[in-house]
């Protein structure tokens, strides 16, 4: 399967949710002025987000008012138009070249799919000749360390670890010192998402930013946000707590296969404006894919 068949496919839910509606309110008659409610109500259900929602009706009313909506066709193209200007604002592929080691730090909320995307990512670095180190720092999770080595040994990655429960900056701090000294092109670290009692989550990351900088100038070079799709807007408010406290300088998007609210993502491109450098549409290693604004939106409608 290509790459558009394969967002497209991971859109499904999304698409359906959107398009049904759309298709249903304006069958068998001529376009008018009540078609746009449906569309409205089409896009608020998929998360789009009121804002987002105002914007995209008005630019097809626009149009219609123009002569250029006579079908849904027409509203489907308008919609894939409007939404690719919007999301062309956070297309910005991730590029690891600069710097030997490139670190990249991933977060997110546990089960967000961190981990699988660490090693999706490794996959696409090693298959691109790249040398790729792993840094254990969920030292938190029960398993969390065995799961990053399962991947490990299926890749034929080394991994950077200590015991559980063990200080997890640490960890970061070993193996930024490990992966610069063998030379490695990408560093990449896998963190706790679970907030526990005893240290805030967001302040343990901070050491581990801290701490990696100190031990290697400009690291991390990515502070990759990962955050599940299933969880619509609410992963709005989890996006804007991460880049506040942490400064986040790209995302991936996850589990779009999993849900119809992948509307979501529009709100964050436009208030938070944060690089979206890959989407995930499944739980293979090619189910990451280059987040391309054009293809996304051809793949919405
Ligand atoms: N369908 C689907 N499932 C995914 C995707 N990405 C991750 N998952 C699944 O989500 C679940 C959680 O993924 P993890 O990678 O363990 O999440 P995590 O953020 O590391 O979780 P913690 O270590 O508990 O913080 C796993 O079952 C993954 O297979 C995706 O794009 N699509
Ligand atoms: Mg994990």
């Amino acid at each position: 399967m290509g790459i558009f068949d394969k967002i497209k496919n991971g859109l499904t839910r999304t698409r359906e949710q959107i398009l049904t509606r759309i298709e249903w309110a304006v069958k068998g008659r001529a376009i008018d002025e009540s078609a746009f409610d449906e569309v409205e109500e089409a896009l608020l259900l998929s998360d789009a987000g009121i804002e987002i929602t105002e914007i995209l009706v008005r630019a097809l009313k626009d149009r219609w008012k123009r002569g250029q909506i006579n079908s849904v066709d027409d509203i489907k193209r308008g919609l894939a138009e409007e939404v690719e200007k919007i999301l062309r604002t956070v297309e910005s592929p991730l590029d690891v070249t600069g710097n030997t080691p490139f670190v990249i730090l991933t977060l997110g909320v546990n089960g967000a799919g961190k981990t699988t995307t660490i090693a999706k990512l490794a996959k696409l670095y090693k298959d691109m000749g790249k040398t790729v180190l792993f840094g254990a720092c969920d030292t938190f999770r029960a398993a969390a360390i065995e799961q990053i080595e399962v991947w490990a040994k299926r890749l034929d990655i080394d991994v950077i670890k200590q015991k559980e429960g063990s200080d997890p900056a640490a960890v970061a701090y070993d193996a930024t010192r490990a992966a610069h000294a063998r030379g490695i092109d990408v560093l990449i670290l896998d963190t706790a998402g679970r907030l526990h009692t005893k240290s805030n989550l967001m302040e343990e990351m901070k050491k581990i930013k801290r701490v990696t900088g100190k031990e290697l100038q400009g690291a991390p070079h990515e502070t990759l946000l990962v955050v599940d799709a299933t969880n619509g807007q609410n992963a709005i408010v989890q996006t804007k707590t991460f880049n506040d406290a942490l400064g986040v300088t790209g995302m991936v998007i996850t589990k779009l296969d999993g849900t119809a609210k992948g509307g979501f993502i529009l709100p964050i491109a436009r208030s938070l404006k944060i690089p979206i450098r890959f989407v995930g549409v499944g739980e293979q290693f090619d189910d990451l894919i280059p987040f391309r604004a054009q293809e996304f939106s051809k793949a919405l409608f």
